[in-house]
């Protein structure tokens, strides 16, 4: 009878026990779902009980819970984030591996198959042309033939692509004459046909080189040297015509030049500690004035451990190029010095009104080379005893390139006491 009962217990109580039935139902309700679902009520009821035990109030566990949930899904995001970025890096690292592996692909083919043009050279230097010649010696009239027929594929020096070319043909070291071709204009494809005529002695000609340099003319500046070609006579098989194409070369840094030839003699004796330069003669000289002379004097200077030391002078011989000295000049060198001096020679032309200019000059000593070596070498081995030579002149320009003097040495040190 318990219905029955209940009704007069909900209705008489006052408010305070109808409140409580609230707080029953609530607790109650699950079990309404636990005839539905036992585990799961048996679930919330353990995490009921949990949170009871908790000594929070439950709006805070739930914030803590919420907050919880975040970090985790945050988290998760992050680690998503990175791994896509993994994968891309990794995707562009191959990209980047099959692109360089391309270009090497290239390279190696550019290695393998060198351009057409390069073929002829063996490597990618600047392409000058070529330039067909021929040589002819007569050894009845003792004449050597140059000809100069034409060239091909010059190099471009001028604006709009092209050339005005000309060659120039001479003879070292005895540069007789120089010979010019006409000037062709706006080709790189020129046809000079042109012969020129050197004469010169069998003895010579096979000491001697052909030099064939091809110009650019231009009216209002200097020309330029487009390449040139040198030619060793000695190597050269008379018995047959010589004609042939060459590619030309690049120009040799220092132009050999006819400058002349300078004769001295030198002597050495160890045991006085004097070292004796006789300036003996010249010839050949480079012609240095309008009159198609030169005023020759000769410089003789020594250097010690490569400084300026001792500075001597002939006279000077007017209007001439083929000048006759024959003066000595005697320095104290000792023989501890001797292997560190350096005996530089040079010969100017004397200008009245302008300064001096240096027609050619050499220098000699321990570690002068070819011909100056030889000589100074001759003289230490030959104590007491003048050994004379000729020699061919350099260009100031190439002997100061070679041989850096520095500063004069102070005169204090120079007595030799
Ligand atoms: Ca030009
Ligand atoms: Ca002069």
């Amino acid at each position: 009878m318990a219905p029955s009962g209940a009704p007069p217990n909900t209705t008489f109580p006052p408010l305070t026990t109808s409140y409580q039935p609230i707080t029953i139902f609530t607790t109650a309700y699950p079990h309404t779902n636990s005839t539905l679902n036992p585990f799961a009520a048996a679930a919330s009821n353990f995490i009921n009980d949990l949170l009871n035990k908790i000594p929070l109030p439950r709006w805070a566990v739930y914030a803590i819970f919420v907050a919880a949930a975040l970090l985790i899904l945050i988290c998760c995001l992050c680690i998503c984030i990175k791994c896509c970025k993994r994968k891309k890096k990794k995707q562009n690292k191959k990209d980047e591996i099959i692109k360089m592996n391309d270009m090497n692909g290239k390279t190696t083919s550019a290695l393998v198959q060198p351009d057409v043009t390069d073929v002829d050279y063996g490597t990618a230097k600047k392409e000058r042309g070529k330039l067909l010649y021929s040589l002819d010696y007569s050894v009845a009239q003792s004449e050597l033939t140059v000809g100069i027929k034409q060239a091909n594929n010059l190099m471009a020096m001028d604006l709009g692509g092209t050339s005005d070319p000309y060659v120039k043909v001479y003879i070292i070291p005895d540069k007789i004459k120089t010979c010019e071709t006409k000037v062709f204009r706006h080709t790189l494809n020129p046809v000079f046909n042109e012969r020129f005529n050197f004469p010169i002695p069998k003895s010579t000609l096979l000491k001697s080189t052909v030099v064939m340099q091809v110009f650019d003319f231009n009216r209002f500046s200097k020309h330029n040297i487009i390449g040139e070609l040198r030619v060793e006579l000695g190597n050269v098989d008379w018995n047959h015509v010589i004609e042939e194409w060459r590619a030309l070369a690049e120009p040799a840094k220092f132009e050999e030049e006819n400058l002349g030839e300078i004769c001295f003699s030198l002597r050495y004796v160890p045991t006085a500690g004097k070292l004796t330069v006789v300036i003996l003669e010249g010839k050949n000289l480079k012609n240095m004035d309008i009159t198609g002379n030169s005023d020759p004097y000769v410089k003789v200077q020594l250097a010690l451990d490569k400084r300026k030391w001792r500075k001597r002078k002939t006279s000077i011989k007017r209007n001439t190029l083929n000048p006759y000295y024959n003066e000595s000049f005697t320095f104290d060198v000792s023989f501890e010095q001797i292997q560190r001096v350096n005996l530089v020679i040079s010969v100017w032309d004397h200008d009245a009104v302008t300064r001096n200019d240096p027609i050619g000059k050499i220098f000699l000593g321990c570690d002068a080379s070819g011909n100056q070596l030889r000589h100074w070498a001759d003289m230490l081995s030959n104590p007491r005893r003048p050994i004379a030579q000729w020699h061919n002149l350099l260009s100031a320009q190439q002997v100061n390139s070679t041989l850096t003097l520095k500063k004069r040495i102070p005169l204090a040190s120079r007595m030799p006491f």
